[in-house]
């Protein structure tokens, strides 16, 4: 069914296929009456939700952000266009599906916010939604994302290093992990009022690192991507990129991070025990009970259909962070 949509063929992606881009091309698929049909279509063109959403969504504004550029996080590896980094996402709590939240969440309001850092902390703190993007200087960091389900992006996120925010903090010589939380509101999130929608998980989507992974500077708290706000599906305002750990880790529009003496909960973890560890560092010699992680399905350019498989690399090939580990039996703590 989807080979025969020849349209999509000719309609492939450059390097960065911007927004506008990508709205132009909805209004063209729209000319040709294609927009809407997603229930004719299946697989990758479903999942990529480009032919899923009506018109009559509201597509959330992305405002641009002022950031820096540092030599050290820029990649000769080709970027994962905007329109998939937006539209083939997981945030369960808007859908299971990859195009649900991209569908879903376009009237999730995201200001005002507030994000509270306390527990084990001399100086506990508040940011509102303006002191998420102003407080603390941007940059743009362009990471690999690995998620535990085979598949990765390369993506250029702005925002700042966690252990910025931490220090401000000043946490106290008993904290040990850091414990992040997700906004809980069933009254906007579907996936939150029903267990259905929302993949059986007990919400709120909690998450947590030892605290010198937090400290880490490849450790990053994203409010940003391509240049822009983050859009909803992508964990607006504010979400974890921790580039070495598979894609679950990433939390999403976080409400709370909470320093700690005890190893907090991790949703995944919490879940499926035996499937999804609280360490989740990107390893191609531990396999997912029911997958190998050996390679990985690179998203990348040229058309909806087209995936590159590639060799997965221990720690995402951030080999800096392999002293954290010094010691421990990654197969056992996965
Ligand atoms: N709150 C919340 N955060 C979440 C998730 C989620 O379902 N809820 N999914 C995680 C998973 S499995 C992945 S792979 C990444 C996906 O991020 P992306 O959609 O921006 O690519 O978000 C992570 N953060
Ligand atoms: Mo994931």
């Amino acid at each position: 069914m989807a080979r025969k949509f020849t349209p999509s063929v000719k309609l492939t992606d450059n390097d960065v296929t911007d927004e506008s881009v990508y709205r132009q091309r909805r209004q063209f698929l729209k000319t040709l009456g294609f927009v809407g049909a997603s229930a004719a279509l299946s697989g990758p063109a479903q999942a990529f939700g480009l032919f899923g959403s009506d018109d009559k969504t509201p597509v959330a504004s992305t405002q641009p952000l002022v950031f820096t550029k540092s030599a050290k996080y820029q990649t000769s590896e080709t970027q994962t266009p905007y329109d998939k980094v937006t539209t083939y996402n997981n945030f369960y709590e808007f859908g299971t599906d990859k195009s649900d939240p991209a569908e879903n969440a376009q009237g999730f309001k995201t200001d005002p916010w507030t994000l509270t850092i306390d527990g084990m902390v001399e100086n506990p703190l508040t940011l509102d939604h303006g002191a998420l993007t102003k407080r603390f200087a941007l940059e743009e960091r362009i990471y690999r994302m690995r998620c535990v389900e085979a598949w990765s992006m390369v993506i250029p996120w702005i925002g700042f290093e966690l252990g910025t925010l931490i220090k401000a903090a000043k946490p106290l010589s008993s904290a040990k992990y850091v414990a992040f939380t997700t906004l809980y509101d069933p009254a906007q999130m579907p996936g939150q009022k029903s267990r259905f929608v929302g993949g059986g998980i007990n919400y709120p989507y909690v998450e947590g690192l030892r605290l010198d992974e937090a400290m880490h500077p490849l450790t990053l708290l994203s409010v940003g991507l391509y240049g822009k706000t983050l859009p909803p599906q992508n964990g607006a305002p504010i979400r974890l990129v921790v580039p070495w750990k598979y894609g679950f880790k990433g939390i999403k529009s976080i409400v709370r991070v909470t320093l700690t003496d005890q190893q907090p909960g991790s949703t995944w973890n919490i879940l499926a025990p035996d499937e999804y560890g609280f360490y989740a560092n990107v390893n191609p010699h531990v396999d997912h009970p029911r997958w190998s992680q050996k390679t990985e399905r690179r998203i990348t350019t040229g058309g909806l259909f087209s995936t590159k498989v590639i060799p997965t690399e221990m720690f995402n090939g951030y080999q800096e962070v392999a002293p954290l580990y010094q010691g421990m039996d990654l197969k056992r703590f996965f």
